[in-house]
């Protein structure tokens, strides 16, 4: 299969946690590999932008606050099955079901605060990374 790359956030809980070189090391065990890279602190607008899928749930809210309560680090993810495969280790959205070893289970401290996003399908990764890398900064190796 060719490589993949998907969208990855370390979220405003774990960066404070200063876990993103924990994270990241989970992603290298894994095989994929950090072709793009960038920190940021969202402005409402672009995490309501970001999110806007969401924007008639009723969480959405809670979801852009926390969003951009602290600085996120952004990355794109290369390697074969990158979508699924940081999926897997991100585990389940509520860090209560999320299994132990994976980045939730030992990271997350709530539904809002859980740690990590990462795109969910070939359409959302291709959307996501341009949102964040449009403008250039994706060195592939
Ligand atoms: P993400 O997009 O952040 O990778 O997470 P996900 O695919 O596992 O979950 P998704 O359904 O896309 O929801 C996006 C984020 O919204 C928050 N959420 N809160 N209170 C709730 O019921 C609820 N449901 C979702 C979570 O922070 C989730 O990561
Ligand atoms: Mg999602």
């Amino acid at each position: 299969m060719a490589a993949e790359r998907t969208l990855s956030i370390i979220k405003p809980d774990a960066v404070a946690k200063n876990v993103i070189g924990e994270i990241y090391r989970r992603f290298e065990n894994a095989d994929l590999r950090i072709v793009g890279a960038r920190m940021v602190h969202l402005s409402r607008e672009e995490a309501e932008k970001f999110y806007a899928v969401h924007s008639e749930r009723p969480f959405f809210n809670a979801l852009v606050e926390f969003m951009i309560s602290g600085p996120v680090m952004v990355q794109v993810l290369e390697g074969e099955n990158a979508i699924a495969k940081n999926r897997d280790l991100m585990g389940a959205t509520n860090p209560k079901e999320a299994e132990a070893g994976t980045i939730r289970g030992d990271f997350a401290e709530s539904i809002d605060a859980n740690a990590v996003h990462g795109s969910d399908g070939e359409d959302t990764a291709a959307a996501e990374i341009d949102f964040f890398f449009g403008q250039g900064g994706i060195c592939p190796r």
